[in-house]
């Protein structure tokens, strides 16, 4: 088998026809077949599967089936996507995770340290809004109760999905005995970016997960008929919410060169061709280098943004749905896989990222680390995103690498 035939398997579950790419969401139509997927891959390896209480995937491979350890290698990603999403953003992960063992299996390797493949919940928290769902309630990040309160845009709360789901919300939080079995995690994932394909490098590590926060913003108008309303007596939520956008543009191109803000979602209420809106919803993305840098660009353009919407007559409310603190990885772990990749890969560098990951989760409670495969055209999030099948198959023998090196001694 092979990383790339292994991705073919999942290539037709959660297709969005309407976007084009990948839309694969908690619980949606695409969930249960892509976690039939994990466990069908994982016992043709003779892993042991199970689901806990927060939704999340493990497959373990167990030196001494039974025997409860406190130093497993955990390795993996997420299988759902962003709206219209690419192939390998979280998926590579899974994938190569489990190529990575096969081969191990495969020569023979048997680890002294168990292993543990994974697929984390709603990592990209596209339909309740909370990024790194499932590693945020394993880990206690997220309050439980919170997150179950939680609705999708169809007004449908994370509790109630979970019911339909045929699970029991009220097992949902922290689960320490869980992690306490765990001594360290890596996760390989595509570059969202560049800098492998400029370099002419097919794998690195990662040095930094950037902080990035989300918002949800209100602007409240007037709403009134298009053909009777003069423009004098207009109070219009989406011309405020254009001068919404051009504040997060504006700010985030201004601000130190880490800054990037974004508004990629948003609702107009009620939505008719021939009628002045009375509400506009949308989503702001910010990032920076730093967590002060991200508050204090969240501060300025919250700033020009008022201004826009008073000039407008309209009114902005402001909900943070999420704030994901900076990310250093573990700089012993990260020099041990750097070793382990160097024999076959000679340079391997370290390089930051500003896309979040079940990694920067995980690393508040255990040293994790990341190996990045190269993207050709460094799109993400889209259906552009890429990576060659050679460089998927490295990135397998990397991971294989480097789990030899950390489960395979005491
Ligand atoms: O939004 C992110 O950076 C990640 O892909 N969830
Ligand atoms: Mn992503
Ligand atoms: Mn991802």
């Amino acid at each position: 088998m092979t990383v790339a035939g292994r991705l073919a398997e999942i290539a037709d579950l959660g297709r969005d026809a309407e976007r084009s790419g990948y839309s694969r969401h908690l619980f949606d139509a695409s969930d249960p077949p892509l976690r039939a997927w994990f466990g069908s891959s994982a016992e043709a390896l003779g892993l042991l599967v199970e689901e806990d209480d927060d939704a999340n995937l493990w497959a373990w491979w167990m030196p001494q089936p039974g025997a409860v350890r406190h130093d497993a290698i955990a390795t993996g990603s997420h299988l759902d996507s962003v709206p219209g999403g690419g192939a390998f953003d979280g998926p590579l992960g899974v994938a190569s995770a489990f190529e990575a063992v096969a081969q191990l299996r495969a020569d023979g390797f048997v680890p002294v340290r168990p292993i543990v493949v994974c697929a984390f919940a709603e990592e990209e928290g596209s339909r309740f809004g909370l990024p790194c769902l499932g590693t945020r309630l394993l880990t206690g990040a997220a309050d439980a109760a919170s997150a179950l309160a939680r609705a999708d845009a169809a007004g449908v709360t994370l509790e109630q999905a979970w019911r339909d789901s045929g699970r029991d919300p009220e097992r949902v939080g922290p689960d320490p005995e869980r992690l306490g079995r765990l001594a360290a995690f890596v996760e390989l994932h595509v570059e969202q970016g560049r800098d492998l394909e400029d370099r002419g490098l097919p794998v690195s590590t990662a040095s930094a997960i950037i902080p990035h926060g989300r918002w949800r913003l209100t602007i409240t108008g007037e709403g009134n008929h298009a053909g009777t309303t003069t423009m004098d007596l207009r109070a219009d939520p989406v011309v405020a919410f254009a001068g919404a956008v051009q504040a997060v543009r504006e700010v985030a191109a201004s601000r130190m060169p880490g800054a990037r803000g974004t508004i990629g979602k948003a609702q107009i209420i009620p939505g008719g061709t021939n009628v002045i809106a009375s509400r506009v919803i949308a989503w702001m993305d910010l990032r920076a280098f730093t967590d002060d840098d991200v508050r204090e660009q969240y501060a300025l353009t919250l700033q020009r943004m008022r201004a826009a919407v008073q000039a407008e007559g309209c009114t902005l409310d402001v909900h943070e749905e999420s704030f994901s603190a900076r990310v250093d990885f573990d700089d012993e772990l990260t020099a041990r896989v750097t070793a382990a990749l160097q024999p076959e890969f000679g340079q391997v560098p370290a390089i930051p990222t500003g896309a979040g990951h079940d990694a920067g989760i995980l690393s508040a409670v255990l040293p994790t680390a990341m190996i990045f495969v190269r993207n050709p055209t460094g799109v993400s999030h889209a259906p552009g995103e890429d990576a060659r099948d050679g460089d998927c198959e490295a990135g397998a023998r990397a991971l294989a690498a480097t789990l030899r090196m950390l489960a395979g001694s005491a």
